[in-house]
């Protein structure tokens, strides 16, 4: 696939998230799309977001969690970039006009104090977390039916993300056990899902290594957010509805749906 396809198919996606219109998968009309080409394509999606004035706040994790990967039929992990206009403040509300068949999902996420260069160690990786934070998701698949997608066209549609949320309240890691923190899934205030952070490939510090080897081990800056991926299945959004995740020592994110 040359230089112009992946600019083709990086706006045609670009279009589909502005206009909310969903589309068929990039697969359907390209036989030989391959995870590499995919990851191109990603990354000229994002380059036409910082086109439009956006930042590079963080990356987020994807199919971490056997609750997650045997929702979407996938089985390997996978990243995304995550821009300042995708994040909404604690509490802060997410209008779903404009959006096309949005879910929420529970994470913990992680911001940065010191950058990462190469592959760390686990002893490493937590070195450089400054932070942990309860976290909210957003997804917005622009595919239709939001399913029976392949690796390629998620990675392309830079992993379904949409918006996410990280919790005001804040644990140091040196307060946790980050290996074995309890996670509570709350919709309009009655606990839907309940799981522990193992479940996110053994530890979420796992998978933040995980994404460093994803990224071949190029510079993550210090201030980085990481979303370490789903910790239970996502939640179809509908208006009114109050989304929460709760993690036992660290604190609550909240997120107001309006229409
Ligand atoms: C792919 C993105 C998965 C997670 O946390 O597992 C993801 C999808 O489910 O559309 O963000
Ligand atoms: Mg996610």
């Amino acid at each position: 696939m040359n230089d112009d396809q992946i600019k083709t198919i990086a706006k045609h996606l670009q279009n589909s998230r502005i206009q909310a219109k969903d589309t068929s998968k990039i697969s359907d009309s390209n036989a030989d799309f391959t995870l590499d080409a995919a990851y191109q394509v990603q990354a000229a999606g994002i380059s036409l977001r910082l086109l439009e004035g956006e930042k590079i706040v963080g990356a987020k994790m994807g199919l971490t969690s056997k609750a997650k990967m045997e929702q979407m039929g996938l089985h390997s992990p996978i990243y995304g970039i995550l821009t300042d206009r995708m994040q909404i403040h604690d509490t802060g509300n997410l209008e779903l006009a404009g959006l096309i068949h949005p879910k929420a999902e529970p994470e913990v996420a992680f911001v940065l104090s010191k950058s990462i260069n190469g592959i760390p160690t686990k002893t490493e990786a937590l070195q450089a977390i400054g932070s942990v934070h309860a976290a909210i998701e957003v997804l917005d698949s622009r595919y239709i039916g939001f399913k029976y997608f392949s690796l390629e066209d998620v990675v392309a549609d830079n992993s379904s993300s949409s918006h996410f949320l990280i919790s005001e309240a804040f644990a140091k890691p040196s307060e946790l056990d980050i290996d074995s923190l309890p996670i509570r899934f709350k919709v309009n205030g009655k606990t839907i899902e309940e799981t522990v952070s193992n479940v996110v490939l053994g530890s979420p510090i796992e998978s933040l290594i995980e994404y460093c080897k994803l990224n071949s081990g190029k510079l993550i800056p210090s201030g980085t957010i990481i979303l370490t991926g789903a910790a239970t299945t996502a939640v179809p959004l509908e208006p009114n509805m109050k989304i929460e995740t709760e993690i036992g020592g660290v604190g609550t994110a909240t997120l107001n749906v309006t229409e």
